[in-house]
This record gives structure tokens, C-alpha cells and sequence, in this order.
């Protein structure tokens, strides 16, 4: 948004000072097609800005067992950014929706990674895993899939 402020200044600043030297139109009209030129020039810049801003949602593997590895693995992405996040405890897909601008998909797999569980592209870390409860000591080694 500052670059945007920042372009409209320099934008009006460059007009005056071309408006003096060519005086090329009659300053109503002028100021008609620099106040147009500059809504659209707004209309671009929030639309891009929406789109860059838009939810989306990924599912990807993360290992686990139980109901306990659910409210673990789905609180451990509770920050800025996401707007829901579901593990389901037979097929282990996790299901996350979340906004792109805020946090990114690598984020998500860091966080689920820090709270000791295996994801898709990231090994749960070791310390967190030895912390939890024996009941949720998944298997290892399943997961991450890329590496
Ligand atoms: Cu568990």
C-alpha cells in the first residue's frame, strides 16, 4: 500500500510540473483524464491486492493415531493467517484453509513439524515427538513422502 500512496504522490507532483512547461490541454480536461487515469490506476492496484489476499486451501499428509494427535496437530496451526484447519484421523489428510498473504504453505508444515509430527514435506521434530503421549507415537518413516 505504500508503494501505491507513494506512486499517486510522485504522480501528482510530476503533473503539475508537466502541466507548466506544455500546457498542451485546457486544465479542466487535463485534470479529467488525471483523476480518471489515477481511479483506474486505484481500481488495478486493490485488485491485486484482493487477489493476493484470497483464501486458499491445501491438504496434504500428516502422520498421527488418535484423537489427541487431532486437537495437537490442528492447534498447532492456530495462527494469523488460517481460517480452519481439520485432520482427519483415518485418512490422515489434514485439510487447511488459509490466507497466503499471511502465512505460507511452508509455515504450516514447520508448525505441524515443531508439535512433533510428521508432514508431507517436513520430518517432526524429534525432541516434540518423544513428548507426547504413547498413545499418539505414530509410526515413523511414512512420512515426509519428498524426501
Ligand atoms: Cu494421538
Amino acid at each position: 500500500m505504500n508503494l501505491i500512496f507513494f506512486k499517486a504522490i510522485a504522480g501528482l507532483i510530476n503533473f503539475g510540473t508537466l502541466y507548466k512547461h506544455y500546457n498542451p490541454i485546457p486544465i479542466f480536461k487535463a485534470m479529467k483524464y488525471f483523476l480518471l487515469s489515477f481511479l483506474l490506476f486505484l481500481c488495478i492496484a486493490f485488485r491485486a491486492n484482493a487477489q493476493s489476499r484470497a483464501d486458499t486451501t491445501i491438504a496434504f499428509q500428516v502422520s498421527g493415531n488418535c484423537e489427541m494427535c487431532k486437537e495437537t496437530i490442528e492447534k498447532s496451526v492456530d495462527v494469523k493467517g488460517v481460517k480452519s484447519a481439520v485432520w482427519d484421523e483415518k485418512t490422515h489428510l489434514f485439510t487447511v484453509k488459509f490466507n497466503p498473504g499471511k502465512v505460507s504453505e511452508d509455515k504450516l508444515h514447520e508448525l505441524i513439524a515443531e508439535s512433533g509430527y510428521d508432514t508431507e514435506k517436513k520430518k517432526g521434530n524429534d525432541k516434540a515427538y518423544a513428548g507426547l503421549p504413547d498413545c499418539c507415537r505414530y509410526e515413523r518413516g511414512r512420512l515426509p513422502k519428498s524426501k
